[in-house]
């Protein structure tokens, strides 16, 4: 089976049952994730209406959850965190639940439910979220999350990130368009991420809100382990193999 890229959650046109399928929001909601579960972080609640979020957290009750995303990219009113990954220190989040509702990303996230395994990805973990999904499936699914429904270079740049990993593992794996596209686009551009995404749209857009040092952070590479998985509802620390086939 080929790898499947999608340039939106909403290009997915077939049953990704029996997939393992790779989220990523670059900017910023999977880096926030994976650094979140990668400092504690308990669980990640994703929702995608700011009231369900704010009902979510009430019913779960208790200080120890937190509200968190955005709204035009900024804290949206009466919310605990931002979606800068910067607020997500382990001072802060470590054995807490977090609720969070974010433009595109956590859309994303509910959307690939139903897959054999869902996992978010993104710079920070590259090559941690290509060992788990080939461990689950060579059917393997990268879902970007875009830009407001639309295809965005961050995203597909970290998919070709992810695809030139899973070929160092298994070199057998072949490519759907998108992802030969996403994977020379890497290749060329892997030297200085940063420059390469001037002038592009989200990039831009977090830089005209103050969010340089954000966007430098989300594009380090392989620089964390942990790799977020969703299944019934929430996000929670993939165990290691060996933990699970214990079980
Ligand atoms: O769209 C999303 O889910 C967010 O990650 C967008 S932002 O980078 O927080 O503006
Ligand atoms: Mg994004």
């Amino acid at each position: 089976m080929p790898i499947d890229v999608y340039a939106t959650a909403g290009a997915i046109e077939k049953d990704l049952r029996g997939h393992a399928c790779v989220i990523v929001d670059v900017l910023r909601a999977t880096s926030v994730i994976i650094t979140a579960i990668e400092h504690g972080c308990k669980s990640v609640i994703p929702v995608a209406e700011v009231e369900d979020a704010a009902i979510m957290a009430r019913q779960l009750g208790g200080e120890r959850v937190l509200l968190c995303g955005e709204r035009g990219g900024v804290m949206i009113p009466g919310f605990n965190l931002s979606n800068s990954p910067l607020e997500y220190t382990e001072e802060v989040i470590a054995g807490r639940s977090l609720v969070m509702s974010t433009t595109n990303g956590t859309r994303a996230i509910l959307r690939a439910g139903g897959s054999e395994a869902v996992f978010m990805g993104g710079f920070l973990n590259a090559r941690a979220v290509a060992e788990a999904a080939l461990s689950v499936s060579d059917s393997i699914a990268i879902v970007c999350a875009g830009t407001d429904g639309r295809y965005s270079l961050d995203d597909v740049l970290c998919s070709g990130a992810i695809i030139s990993r899973i070929l160092d593992i298994n070199g057998k794996q072949s490519l759907c368009d998108l992802g030969r596209t996403a994977l020379a686009l890497y290749d060329s551009y892997n030297d200085d991420l940063f420059e390469s995404l001037r002038g592009s749209l989200h990039f831009e857009r977090l830089r005209a809100l103050g969010f340089e040092e954000d966007i430098r952070y989300c594009l380090q590479e392989d620089v964390m382990q942990a790799v977020p998985e969703y299944k019934n509802g929430v996000i929670r620390k993939r165990r290691p193999q060996a933990a699970q086939t214990a079980e």
